[in-house]
C-alpha cells in the first residue's frame, strides 16, 4: 500500500491513497442514456450477441469513457454470463429484463455443471484484452461479476423480481441444495475473475444487487460468507488483486461485510449515512459512491446540490465518485456533463 504514485487516479485510491479530485465513473455507464449504445445495440441484434462478440462489446465498453473521460471503464457485460456458461438458457427480452430457465426444486441442480464452461467465457476475456489495448494506461479497466447470492437469485427465480423471495424461500426450504449452488458459484466466480485480471483487467468489482432483502443471519451466511470466499479464492491466484465490493442495501450491516471480506473498496448505496461510514467504515478501505441515481436525472439545482453532499461527505478519505446504483436509461447526457464538471471543479 502507498507505494509510488502512477497517473491512474481510480488504482491510486484502490491503494489507499486520496486524490484532490476524485476519480469518477457511473455503474451502467455503458446503456441506453448513451445515442451510440442505443445504435450499437440495435446493430447487434441481441443483447447476448452484443456482451459475447469481442469486437463489439469493447465498443460498448469504450463509449461512455470515450464522450466522458471517466476515469474507469467497466467491461461491458453482464453478471448473468455465469449461469449461461454453466449451461443455464439465457435470453433478454426487450424491455422485460433477462430470462433464464428457472430452478425448481434439487432436479434442476443436478442438470447444473460444476464448472463453468470457459469456451463460452473466453470471448468476455478477450472483449478484456482489446479494450486494455485502446484504453489510456490512466483509465482504469473493470472487470466484474455478481454476487454469488445475487446471481442465485436470478438463477432459482428465471428473472428479476421486487423481492427475490423465490430465492429466499428456496433457502429456506433447501438449504442443503442451496448452498451446493452457492458453493458452484464461489467457484466459478473466482475462475471467472482470476481470468478477467489475467487478460488485463485492474480491478474487478462484485455486484450484490440484492444483499439488502435478507435478515442479518441469511445476510451473513449467503452474502458475506460466499464474498469472503470468492475473495480470498481470487487472492490466492492473484496476490494484490484489487477488489471493489457493492452490498447494496446491507443497512447497517456494511459495517460486518466489510470487517469480514476483506476489500480493497466498498460501494455505497444512496441510502447510506455518511456519518456511520466515518464511524464504521475503516479509513483503509476506500469508498465508492453515492449520488442518488434520480438526482442526475432530475439535474438543476438538485444535482449540484446533492453532488455536493458527496463530495463533502467523503472528501477525507480515499474516495471514488460514482452513483448509488446503475444510471437510468432516461438520464439527459446533459446532467452527466454537469455531474463531472461539479466533481472536477471546472
Ligand atoms: O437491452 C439492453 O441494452 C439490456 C440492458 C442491460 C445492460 C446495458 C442489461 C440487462 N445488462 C447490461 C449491462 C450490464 N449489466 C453491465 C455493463 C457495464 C456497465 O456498468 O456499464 C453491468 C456491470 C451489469 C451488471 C448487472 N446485470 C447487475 C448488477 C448491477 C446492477 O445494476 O444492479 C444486475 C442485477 C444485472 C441483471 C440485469 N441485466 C440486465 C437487466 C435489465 C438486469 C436487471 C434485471 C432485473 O433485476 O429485473
Amino acid at each position: 500500500m502507498n507505494g509510488r504514485a502512477s497517473a491512474n487516479l481510480l488504482m491510486d485510491v484502490l491503494c489507499g491513497r486520496q486524490q484532490a479530485i476524485p476519480p469518477v465513473w457511473l455503474m451502467r455507464q455503458a446503456g441506453r442514456y448513451l445515442p451510440e449504445y442505443r445504435e450499437l445495440r440495435a446493430r447487434a441484434g441481441s443483447f447476448l450477441h452484443l456482451c459475447l462478440t469481442p469486437e463489439l462489446a469493447a465498443e460498448a465498453t469504450l463509449q461512455p469513457v470515450r464522450r466522458f473521460r471517466f476515469d474507469a471503464a467497466i467491461l461491458f457485460s453482464d453478471i448473468l454470463i455465469v449461469p449461461y456458461a454453466l449451461g443455464r438458457n439465457l435470453s433478454f427480452e426487450a424491455g422485460e429484463g433477462p430470462r433464464l430457465n428457472p430452478i425448481v426444486g434439487s432436479r434442476a441442480l443436478a442438470e447444473l455443471r460444476d464448472k463453468s464452461d470457459q469456451a463460452v467465457l473466453s470471448p468476455v476475456y478477450e472483449t478484456i484484452r482489446l479494450v486494455r489495448r485502446a484504453l489510456d494506461p490512466d483509465i482504469a479497466l473493470l472487470g466484474f461479476c455478481g454476487a454469488p447470492w445475487t446471481v442465485a437469485t436470478y438463477m432459482i427465480a428465471g428473472r428479476g423480481t421486487s423481492d427475490q423471495a423465490p430465492a429466499r424461500l428456496f433457502a429456506y426450504e433447501n438449504p442443503q441444495h442451496f448452498a451446493q449452488l452457492i458453493d458452484i458459484l464461489v467457484d466459478a466466480s473466482i475462475e471467472y475473475l482470476v481470468r478477467q485480471l489475467a487478460a488485463g483487467a485492474d480491478a474487478v468489482q462484485i455486484f450484490d444487487t440484492w444483499a439488502g432483502v435478507l435478515p442479518p443471519d441469511q445476510f451473513t451466511r449467503w452474502c458475506i460468507e460466499p464474498v469472503h470466499r470468492v475473495v480470498e479464492g481470487v487472492r490466492r491466484q492473484v496476490p494484490g488483486a484489487k477488489i471493489i465490493g457493492f452490498p447494496r442495501g446491507a443497512g447497517t450491516a456494511l459495517a460486518t461485510y466489510v470487517d469480514r471480506v476483506q476489500i480493497d473498496a466498498v460501494g455505497l448505496d444512496w441510502s447510506i449515512d455518511p456519518e456511520f461510514v466515518r464511524e464504521r467504515i475503516p479509513r483503509r478501505i476506500a469508498v465508492q459512491g453515492n449520488l442518488d441515481p434520480l438526482a442526475l436525472l432530475a439535474g438543476g439545482e438538485a444535482l449540484d446540490y446533492a453532488v455536493d453532499v458527496v463530495l463533502s461527505a467523503f472528501n477525507d478519505r480515499p474516495f471514488v465518485f460514482n452513483l448509488g446504483h446503475g444510471i437510468l436509461p432516461e438520464t439527459p447526457l446533459a446532467h452527466v456533463e454537469q455531474m463531472l464538471k461539479r466533481v472536477r471543479g471546472h
